[in-house]
């Protein structure tokens, strides 16, 4: 089982899944979310337009995820969700992030993938404290990793200080030898 950081762009990395920072309508928008439709091609957009809406517009509430094809890009799928806006943390954002981690970690089980990269999910527009997000991230992965042996996960940072956030985080929260 590993757990690696990458700085950079999550869209150059050839592994079995890539996750979304994306919004409920599943059709695009800035950041993570804009960078992966422009590398993937209009076949992202064109697959995620037809996913069933489970209310107008809305085709992946907040904290699930849907899967798609990688169209160009390098990573065979795109798993996309949905992380809570922060609205200073007392509105269920923690659950909802959690259940972000979980539900693309379970998708990528049903489809057995077992390298799967994650962006900062809420972190960027969303507004989600980095120095709450990392810890809530890396303990969902660290759990699920142990039900995984062989799989791979990585923590793609843009930035040099969400890098060392992970960074740090990792070491204090990895087990003893
Ligand atoms: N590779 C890796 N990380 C990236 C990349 C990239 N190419 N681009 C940005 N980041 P955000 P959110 C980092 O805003 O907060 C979109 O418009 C970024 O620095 O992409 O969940 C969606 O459509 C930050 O650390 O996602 C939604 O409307 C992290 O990815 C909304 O933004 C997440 O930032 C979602 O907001």
């Amino acid at each position: 089982m590993t757990i690696e950081i990458y700085q950079g762009d999550i869209t150059e990395l050839a592994i079995d899944a890539i996750v979304n920072a994306a919004n409920e309508t599943l059709l695009g928008g800035g950041g993570v979310d804009g960078a992966i439709h422009r590398a993937a091609g209009p076949g992202l957009l064109a697959e995620c337009s037809v996913l069933p809406q489970v209310r107008p517009g809305v085709r992946c509430p907040t904290g699930e995820a849907r899967i798609t094809a990688g169209h160009r890009l390098p990573a065979r799928h795109v798993i996309h969700t949905v992380g809570p806006v922060w609205h200073g943390g007392e509105v269920g954002e923690p659950a909802l992030l959690a259940s972000c981690y979980r539900n693309a970690l379970r998708l990528a089980d049903e489809h057995d993938l077992s390298s799967i990269a994650f962006p900062a999910i809420s972190c960027g527009v969303y507004g989600y404290p980095i120095e709450q997000a990392v810890p809530l991230a890396v303990a969902e992965v660290r759990a699920w990793l142990i039900g995984h042996p062989q799989a791979r996960i990585v923590f793609a940072c843009f930035g040099d200080a969400m890098t060392q956030r992970y960074r740090v985080e990792l070491q204090a929260s990895a087990p003893a030898p």
